[in-house]
């Protein structure tokens, strides 16, 4: 038995992906929140495979149902990897998820959808680049025209490989690698980045469900508190912005624009 999951922003395509792979018909729609609960159903090229359809989210977090659903799965539920339905006309807006998904150590494969919205506005993602600069593979898929929906499950049945292959600033992983240490039993084998990163954020909900001893709570506490005077800015901040850094690399390595548009970014 194996089960992989679809995840990505809302509007990616992921329900008419997971109609495709499951010959089902669940409502596809051009607004937010139609899956808020995760739907799974069988493969249809092979009964043992799984597919569950996540709820659409832009981040990680546990700021809405949505976020806390897809966040608990991929935490505690151990898929045996994620297709990642990211929006190619959106690029920026849904790596921001990709980190955050690649940082819970899940084997992860991105399905690029909406090539053919790309196209026509005459913008090109070189998938070699891109799969190169995230470590992961990229398959090239138009949902609605059925192009690419398999071959992107078969990569994902395939992919394996869950170590850490995110690299942000040097000073940062530093912090994290220190914070890991002293974390210790208190987190799980898996996703050791996601919770050292959530532990450096001063997520509230992680640091409760750690139930850390003082002298741990200090140590970290210190890390933080030096790292944000390296850096001079607060935890949150330093996070966000080394995302959106690595963003930028990636997309100035991957976009070709042609599409006469002055404004190559838009991160807000
Ligand atoms: P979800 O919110 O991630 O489940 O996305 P949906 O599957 O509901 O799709 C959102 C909208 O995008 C729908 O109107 C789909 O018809 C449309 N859509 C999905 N895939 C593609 C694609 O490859 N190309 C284009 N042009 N539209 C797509
Ligand atoms: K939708
Ligand atoms: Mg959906």
């Amino acid at each position: 038995m194996a089960t992989i999951a679809l995840a990505g922003n809302p509007n990616s395509g992921k329900t008419t992906v997971f109609n495709i792979l499951t010959g089902s018909s669940q409502r596809v729609g051009n607004w937010p929140g139609v899956t808020v609960d995760r739907k799974s159903g069988t493969y249809k090229k092979e009964k043992v495979t799984t597919i569950q359809d996540l709820p659409g989210i832009y981040s990680l977090s546990p700021y809405t149902p949505e976020e806390i659903v897809s966040r608990d799965y991929l935490i505690n539920d151990n898929p045996d990897a994620v297709l990642n339905i990211v929006d190619a006309t959106n690029l920026e807006r849904n790596l921001y998820l990709t980190l955050q998904i690649l940082e819970t150590d899940v084997p992860v494969v991105i399905g690029l959808n909406m090539m053919d919205a790309l196209k026509r506005e005459n913008r090109e993602i070189d998938i070699e680049k891109l799969s190169y600069g995230l470590g992961v593979k990229v398959a090239p898929m138009t949902a609605t025209k059925g192009k690419g929906v398999f071959q992107a499950l078969e990569l994902a049945k395939k992919e394996k490989q869950s170590e850490d292959k995110l690299t942000y600033d040097a000073r940062l992983e530093t912090s994290l690698a220190e914070i890991d240490e002293i974390l210790g039993d208190a987190i799980p084998l898996r996703a050791r980045k996601w919770y050292s990163i959530k532990v450096f954020e001063g997520d509230k909900e992680i640091w409760e469900s750690l139930k850390l001893s003082n002298s741990q709570e200090k140590e970290i506490k210190e890390i933080i508190s030096i790292t944000e005077k390296i850096f001079q800015e607060d935890a949150e901040s330093i996070i966000i912005n080394e995302r959106y850094a690595l963003i930028g690399q990636l997309v100035h390595l991957a976009v070709t624009d042609s599409s006469g548009s002055d404004i190559r970014f838009n991160m807000s």
